[in-house]
């Protein structure tokens, strides 16, 4: 197991062609330890677009995609390792990769890393080839050692998290893909501006209206989180809680000594270890669980 660097937070960047991150085919670039968050493009790759050879230790969450490839669009034909990732609400149009999307035909290998509750779906390839080992992976079709598909109990998650595919006003938005049913009185929030927004119809289709109004017209491409019915704290939290079957799941033998926040492996008494390897109670994804939320143990150590 290697160490762990400091971490970088990549956020709310908003290109085109690779929404906070455009790499070249033949960098052979790696990026570890990395906090891909709220990032989006009206192109392909809300974080990231191009050819990295690896991704260890990083986190993407609330990116958007809205070609292809929530999170990652990568662009290669050779291989790509993802070790001890977490993707997780992720978006993109439909059927596009809400998290990964692979145009050409590429080698995926995933190990010890969380895939889940991306929009409309996790991961797709042209064609190629994906394996996966010690992985949480919703709805995978990947066979391998250790590979399970279960509820990570994510702390705090919106239903899904989308966007407006055409211009609304300041009182309506027409929404682009979801596969979320919306009621009347739904919280959504607009823009990530932590502004609770009450549905009050839905108009027809895709085309909702609401209160408070905004104070310009929503632009076509923005931000909406679907919090659901009765929603207070609309901060996307991606720890997970106790019970979460991606804890002391993982192969410490490939997993990273310690975890993106620096914390140290922990073995949580509640939880049997169904990992591999010396270290066998590693966690799936970017985190660890240290018998409480890893972002509050990360606090108290500082
Ligand atoms: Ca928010
Ligand atoms: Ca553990
Ligand atoms: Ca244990």
């Amino acid at each position: 197991m290697g160490s762990t660097p400091n971490k970088t937070t990549v956020k709310k960047f908003n290109r085109e062609g690779g929404g906070a991150i455009s790499l070249d085919d033949t960098a052979g670039t790696t990026i570890d330890n990395c906090i891909f968050e709220n990032n989006e493009t009206v192109d392909s790759g809300g974080a990231i677009l191009g050819a990295p050879v690896s991704l260890t230790n990083c986190l993407f969450t609330g990116n958007i995609g809205q070609r292809g490839g929530g999170a990652l669009c990568y662009t290669g034909t050779d291989f790509l390792a993802i070790n001890a990732c977490t993707f997780g609400h992720n978006s993109s149009a439909a059927s596009t990769g809400g998290a990964v999307f692979c145009p050409e035909s590429c080698s995926l290998d995933i190990d010890n890393s969380l895939i889940y509750g991306n929009f409309p779906e996790q991961i797709l390839t042209s064609s190629g080839t994906v394996t996966a080992s010690f992985s949480n992976i919703q709805d995978r079709p990947y066979d391998g050692s250790g590979v399970i598909d279960a509820d990570p109990l994510y702390t705090n998650v919106p239903l899904e998290t989308t966007f407006a595919n055409s211009p609304g006003t300041t009182t309506t938005l027409v929404l682009g893909h979801k596969t979320t049913t919306i009621s009347p009185d739904y919280i959504i929030e607009i823009g990530d501006d932590g502004i609770a927004r009450t549905v009050t119809a839905v108009v027809s289709g895709d085309e909702i209206t609401f209160v408070p109004a905004l104070d310009e017209p929503a632009p076509e491409g923005i931000r909406v989180d679907i919090w659901g019915e009765n929603a207070i704290d609309l901060d996307l939290d991606i720890d997970f809680q106790a019970g979460s079957p991606c804890i002391d799941a993982a192969n410490g033998d490939t997993a990273p000594e310690l975890d993106l926040l620096g914390l140290a492996r922990y073995d949580d008494p509640d939880v049997a270890n169904t990992g591999s390897g010396e270290c066998d109670y590693v966690d799936i994804g970017c985190f660890e669980y240290q018998g409480q939320h890893p972002m509050v143990a990360r606090s108290n150590k500082d």
